[in-house]
């Protein structure tokens, strides 16, 4: 007995040991801190009834959709398809989406950009970026669904948009990759001659709800990271950060780090729109470009800290933060300096047409917390301070943007890219709360195997110290998100009833289907709980068409009542809709399969939801 009692003993106190060296590394943070358990918990808790006082609009990286949260719940409200099919929307599958995503099956959603009026968010659109394949999409925030969506030529990825002026004149997208216009075959040992940087200027009109490409900008053939517009007395300006000044193309991890300093492109929008109504471009394949070799002015170069990411203007419009990935570095340049320095013509170099400015004479201070490493973006809240996400060091660094003071540090968990204060990117940022997006969740979470998922953790900025107050897991990949007030947004219930919609049916007894050649043209409704394709057949809820024929099924949901959703799936011929309250919708196929096919309701809609269906019946060619 006495030989046994001393390892027993002994494994109960290296176990109280290992737990209080456990407890102590979580009880620096968060909500599993015992003191901090219930008000951590309150902080967040919105009770059933109740609404979030936020929207996080969140991009979804290469899912293609958009991820939409409420804050301070953090709980995920709705994930809407942008640059991706979704067959829980029928997104790309009807008529209309599947023409707008243009064939592709994916894309790379990197950057929200809410609409702004006088620098504050509006809550009116939304615009998104396609990453992968070169597409701006902009979507109506009264029904989150995409309006329009533009293919951006001679663009090797929109990686540092969309960024939005200050009353929405413009959208700019500068690319991440330089390609050769109209992405003609060229070799990489003619990179300096033929690739370019190309940047566009994207306009949207409210009324036509349409996009379109104003004009490019042939920058050098740098890579284009992040970019921020300005604000107030810097509104006329937008700011870019470059990496691979070096003009490598190969084995970029060593060759693009080469040098010490990458640029800062700083250019004035107002001053480019002059140049394009002056006829001062250049029309290549139809596109007005401006080319700084030939059309000098309004664009400049400053040189920043080794490789930067992000780039990020203060509320105030005062000053521009850029994060050097490379230097540990958060350098703040002042607009009012660089202004100077270009009436004074402070040059110190030219690239490409483009003048640099003198570093020292544009830079106001340089921040370097200690042992702080990876700055990547900053946002802002409502008392002057500035947060910094640090990627290596896995921190949010709270620090006076006017002073360069360091006040308050916390950890994150983990490796912070972006991260978003609520309306922290606005001219009036709210303070409240913060969000950091991590890459890596590692050991956060339940496992679901080698693959984690990402995590985003809220985090309260109200008081002096932050503290982290929620974790949740999030699919990959937000790149960057914006938070805005609930009640700047105001969706509509239901589509509004309008009798002269093209293919709308509102009466049961105009339901009908009507052939045109081989083309047979469905015009239908959907109600609770049934199908109405053709209110004069034997069965109303039956289509059927002979095996070739092109088929149109126009379908209006008359059930003018919020959350009535209906769907039509069409069994085993890979088609599925949503029709959503009011909203008329066409699916088009050809029915090049003969056979009978179940079609039915794929959205809940009443206890009788399982009655809601009907048939496909396709006749054989004789
Ligand atoms: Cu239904």
């Amino acid at each position: 007995m006495k030989k046994q009692l001393i390892p027993v003993l002994a494994g109960l106190l290296a176990g109280v040991l290992v737990a209080t060296l456990f407890f102590a590394e979580f009880t620096t943070y968060g909500p599993y801190s015992t003191a901090g358990v219930n008000s951590a918990a309150e902080k967040v808790y919105v009770p059933l009834g109740e609404h979030d006082d936020y929207y996080l609009i969140a991009s979804g990286g290469h899912s293609g959709q958009l991820y939409v949260y409420g804050i301070p719940s953090m709980r995920r409200i709705r994930t809407v398809p942008v640059f991706t099919p979704d067959p829980a929307t029928g997104y790309g599958f009807n008529q209309k989406t599947k023409e707008m995503l243009g064939g592709y099956t994916w894309g790379d959603f990197h950057h929200p950009a809410l609409s702004l009026t006088e620098g504050e968010y509006d809550g009116k659109w939304l615009f998104a970026t396609d990453v992968a394949n070169n597409r701006i999409a902009v979507l109506d925030l009264k029904t989150f669904m995409v309006k329009d969506m533009l293919k951006v030529p001679n663009t090797g990825g929109p990686h540092c948009s969309a960024f939005v002026t200050e009353n929405t004149e413009y959208i700019f997208l500068p690319t991440r990759f330089s390609v050769p216009f109209g992405h003609e075959y060229a070799s990489l040992d003619d990179y300096e001659k033929k690739f370019k940087g190309v940047m566009s200027a994207v306009t949207f009109d409210e009324e036509t709800q349409k996009l379109e490409l104003a004009y490019q900008v042939a920058l050098p053939p740098y890579s284009y990271d992040v970019a921020d517009t300005g604000k107030g007395i810097s509104a006329d300006w937008a700011v870019i950060t470059t990496y691979n000044t070096e003009l490598a193309t190969t084995d970029l991890e060593i060759n693009a780090s080469q040098f010490d300093r990458d640029y800062l492109v700083l250019f004035n929008w107002r001053e480019l729109e002059k140049k394009i109504e002056q006829g001062e471009y250049d029309l290549i394949d139809g596109i007005k470009v401006i080319d700084p070799l030939k059309h000098k002015g309004g664009i400049y170069l400053v040189p920043a800290a080794k490789s930067p990411h992000g780039v990020d203007v203060t509320p105030d419009g005062k000053y521009f933060i850029s994060s050097g990935k490379l230097a540990p570095l958060l350098t703040v340049f002042s607009f009012e300096k660089a202004f100077e320095a270009i009436e004074k013509e402070k040059f110190v170099d030219e690239k490409f047409g483009i003048p640099v400015l003198d570093y020292e004479s544009v830079m106001v201070r340089e921040v370097n917390p200690e042992n702080a490493l990876g700055p990547l973006h900053t946002t802002f809240d409502d008392q002057g301070y500035a947060y910094s996400s640090m990627f290596i060091s896995s921190e949010v660094i709270k620090w006076n943007y006017e002073t360069g003071e360091v006040v308050d540090r916390v950890d994150v968990h983990y490796s912070p890219g972006h991260l978003v204060a609520a309306e922290g990117d606005t001219k009036s940022p709210k303070g409240e709360w913060l969000v950091s997006l991590n890459k890596m969740a590692k050991d956060n979470f339940l496992s679901v195997g080698p693959s984690h998922p990402e995590s985003m953790q809220l985090i309260d900025i109200s008081g002096d110290k932050m503290e982290v107050v929620l974790t949740v897991p999030v699919d990959p990949e937000p790149h960057y998100a914006q938070i805005i007030s609930a009640d700047k947004i105001n969706p509509i219930h239901v589509f509004e009833k309008d009798e002269g919609r093209p293919n709308s049916v509102w009466r049961q007894e105009d339901a009908r289907i009507e052939r045109k050649g081989n083309e047979v043209h469905v015009y239908g409704i959907a109600m609770r709980s049934k199908y109405i394709f053709d209110a004069n057949a034997k069965r109303k809820d039956v289509i059927e068409v002979e095996e070739g024929d092109r088929v149109f099924i126009h379908l209006t949901n008359i059930d003018l009542d919020q959350d009535i959703t209906h769907g039509l799936g069409i069994s085993d011929y890979d088609l599925t809709m949503e029709i959503q309250p009011g909203e008329t919708v066409t699916l088009e196929f050809t029915a090049d399969k003969a056979g009978t096919y179940p079609l039915y309701c794929t959205n809940f809609c009443s206890a009788l939801h399982q009655e809601m269906k009907g048939y496909l019946l396709v006749k054989p060619k004789k």
